[in-house]
């Protein structure tokens, strides 16, 4: 469950609604409950992952969290593609820059807050992101 999010496209059971998904995914990181996801809420989530605290997640790092996956599968490498991304560089490291900015995606209004609102206009974004970063490993190259 610790990956939800970042790997919502593989980590989500089939049999949830998209709306079940988000709710959970929502609930999963709003660690207080206060109907709100916090920046040190999303910290607290990265830092699962950045297990040395030295602000970079590296593949390694990131498919550690995960069950059943491949290191360099589509599955496990579309996901850390798209959020290593999100700063406008690949560089094979999810930084804290690429949370900062992730953060700021999902906090439309800008209050420093996201709410179940904002939530559901950014994730599925998010997930179609991720789906074509997978869709985009599976073609042959040169094609
Ligand atoms: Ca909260
Ligand atoms: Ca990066
Ligand atoms: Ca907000």
């Amino acid at each position: 469950m610790k990956f939800l999010i970042l790997c919502s496209v593989i980590a989500v059971a089939a049999s949830q609604t998209p709306q079940e998904q988000l709710a959970q995914a929502f609930k999963f990181l709003d660690n207080n409950q206060d109907g709100f996801i916090e920046m040190s809420e999303m910290k607290a989530y990265y830092n699962t992952f950045d297990t040395n605290g030295d602000c970079s997640v590296d593949l390694g790092e990131f498919t550690a969290q995960m069950t059943g996956v491949a290191a360099n599968s589509p599955e496990a490498r579309g996901p850390f593609n798209y959020y290593d991304g999100i700063d406008g560089t690949i560089d094979n490291a999810i930084t804290c820059k690429d949370v900062d900015l992730l953060f700021s995606k999902m906090d439309l209004n800008g209050d420093t807050k996201t709410n179940l609102q904002e939530f559901d206009t950014v994730f599925p974004k998010i997930q179609a992101g991720i789906q074509a970063e997978i869709e985009n490993l599976k073609t042959p190259v040169g094609k």
